[in-house]
């Protein structure tokens, strides 16, 4: 007896803002990840992401729920979650990062924890990036401007991709809808057969990279909600399920 399965799909995955159904959650320093029921996109529940800055801390600041295998080198799929900036938002230059595709080549003696593509904001816009080449000789393209990001409202990000090193992958990129970016025969992901995971949060990245924070606003909190991974639009749409 065979079967005709489909080894190489990423798998379909969705949650409604619930601390439940994760691979991890990853609170780093006096950040924390809650599920509420004040805030939400949609149903009874979403995902509270804090994030708190402190000059005398030299790590990084993770609140983030993360899901493991959600893409290896040579899938196509959908990545889609809402997202709501608390509604006071300081807008800086600093990054704070959204989303990323993250995997561990810890064993390559080239980097550990490596973001392939990643969402941020900067000042009120939306950016996002590809990483091509090797884990040894890594390339960053980012798109930015992408968007003009509102504090205090819901907002909608749905990826596509083709993961891809040979030249003939895509990436595109919906904001509330609207195809924002659209770029075609591109390598999106590196020569490198791992699988990634996904994850989404509050990383305020900036912090750790720059080693302070602009502005004056150390206490930053973002709330998903409907995050979804699949193989056609709807799947990773959070107005669609
Ligand atoms: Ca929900």
């Amino acid at each position: 007896m065979s079967f005709a399965l489909v080894a190489h799909a990423a798998p379909l995955f969705r949650n409604t803002g619930t601390l439940a159904g994760w691979s991890s959650v990853n609170r780093e320093h006096r950040g924390s990840v809650n599920e509420v029921t004040n805030v939400t996109y949609e149903g009874g529940t979403a995902l509270k992401m804090t994030q708190i800055h402190d000059a005398s801390y030299g790590g990084r600041y993770h609140s983030e729920v993360m899901r493991t295998n959600v893409y290896r080198r040579g899938d196509t799929g959908f990545y889609g979650f809402a997202f709501r900036l608390q509604q006071d938002w300081q807008f800086q230059p600093q990054s704070y990062n959204i989303a990323q595709f993250i995997a561990d080549f810890s064993d390559t003696g080239c980097d550990d924890y490596m973001p392939s593509s990643m969402v941020w904001i900067s000042g009120n816009q939306l950016f996002t990036r590809v990483k091509q080449g090797t884990i040894c000789n890594q390339k960053t393209v980012t798109f930015g401007n992408l968007a003009t990001v509102s504090a205090g409202v819901w907002h909608k990000i749905v990826i596509q991709a083709k993961w891809a090193s040979d030249g003939t992958g895509f990436y595109k990129l919906w904001f509330d809808g609207v195809k924002v970016l659209e770029q075609y025969n591109l390598n999106t992901t590196i020569a490198d057969d791992r699988y990634f995971q996904f994850r989404v949060g509050l990383y305020a990245n900036g912090w750790y990279d720059d080693g302070y924070m602009q502005g004056s606003q150390p206490n930053r909190s973002i709330w998903f909600d409907e995050i979804g991974v699949g193989t056609t639009f709807a799947d990773a749409d959070p107005a669609q399920w």
